[in-house]
């Protein structure tokens, strides 16, 4: 048997150096995550994902802490990956995220990873993706999936959890700003945190009335919970409102949902791949600098890509046996 198949069979017969290690391969882009991920992927589905995402220093850490404790006195089992936008280099956020977590670390029922952003297009998204699947076949109950919401990486990461936890807290950032970064568009929940500090009430307002006029046509408004995660307030009910949603999901679309996410993965690993493929293993950067050192346009340039890029595709297509439209 290969060393492949074996640290599939290790996760999934519950080996937690096993599971950091296709966690580390799904970050590198290795490619022996792939024939890996074959193996556990018919384990993949069990867990529940619950994405975090808000403005840095919303308390994001602090209610993912909270989250995991609640979840462990109900007897559940919880993995947390905390993706973090800070280089690898820099790297304080990082720390900071797991001495926060400090608490929860010494539990078996709880596994700790962070992760850091990567500057690829899509390879944030593919990489958080698979690093849940492995911790879903390794048989967490939960996975709470941490990001920084500042971008649309970050978007695109939590958009993969079931429910997508949007955490907001008065004073810096506000209401309004999280609205202007689309972060609103992620919300299965807004979640006022530190509602133990002076202006929460307001932020809750503003919010209602944000939700009042944008979510009108949708099946799920979300709800706006107020908590307050270092002082334990609000947790509980929290937890509850996010089981709503699942029964919510699960009586409409939760397969549908769950594909269409499948897709969206898909179409990640494809344009990472197409991405490398183009312009690190085939040399078409050099091909690039040759052409505009030619004083040729840039939109001709891409044009040419483009044109060689599509034959190959049209040859992949008859070589499927697919007619060419
Ligand atoms: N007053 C108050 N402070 C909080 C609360 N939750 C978190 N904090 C503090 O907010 C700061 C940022 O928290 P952290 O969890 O690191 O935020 P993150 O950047 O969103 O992950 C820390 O100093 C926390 O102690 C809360 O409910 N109330
Ligand atoms: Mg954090």
């Amino acid at each position: 048997m290969s060393e492949v198949a074996r640290i599939a069979d290790r996760l999934l017969a519950g080996d937690r150096t096993a599971l950091a290690r296709l966690i580390s391969w799904a970050e590198n882009g290795d490619p022996r995550f792939r024939a890996e991920h074959a193996v556990f992927y018919p384990r993949v589905g069990r867990a529940r994902r619950i994405g975090i995402t808000g403005p840095p220093g919303a308390g994001k850490s602090t209610l993912v802490n909270e989250l995991a404790r609640v979840l462990r006195e109900q007897g559940k089992t919880v993995g947390i990956l905390a993706v973090d936008p800070t280089s690898p280099i820099s790297g304080g956020a990082l720390l900071g995220d797991r001495i926060r977590m400090e608490g929860r670390t010494l539990d078996p029922g709880v596994f700790i990873r962070s992760m850091a952003s990567r500057d690829s297009h899509g390879g944030l998204a593919r990489a958080a993706v698979d690093a849940c699947d492995a911790m879903d076949a390794f048989g967490f109950d939960v996975i709470l999936l941490e990001t920084v919401g500042v971008g649309q990486a970050e978007y695109d990461v939590v958009g993969a959890a079931d429910s997508v936890l949007v955490v907001l807290c008065p004073g810096a950032g506000d209401g309004i700003q999280a609205m202007k970064a689309g972060l609103l568009e992620v919300a299965d929940f807004l979640v006022v945190n530190k509602c133990d500090l002076p202006g929460a009430d307001r932020l809750q307002n503003d919010l209602s009335e944000a939700v009042h006029v944008r979510f009108t046509k949708r099946a799920w408004t979300p709800p706006i919970v107020a908590v307050s995660a270092s002082t334990e307030f609000g947790i509980v009910e929290l937890l509850q409102e996010v089981e709503k949603h699942f029964t919510h999901l699960a009586s409409s679309n939760l397969v549908d949902a769950r594909r269409e996410k499948r897709v969206q993965h898909v179409e990640n690993v494809v344009n990472e791949r197409l991405r490398i493929a183009i312009w690190r293993d085939h040399g078409w950067r050099a091909h690039v600098e040759r052409e505009l050192a030619r004083s040729i346009s840039p939109y001709e340039v891409a044009a040419g890509v483009l044109a060689e890029l599509s034959a190959g595709l049209a040859d992949a297509r008859t070589e499927r046996g697919v007619a060419k439209s």
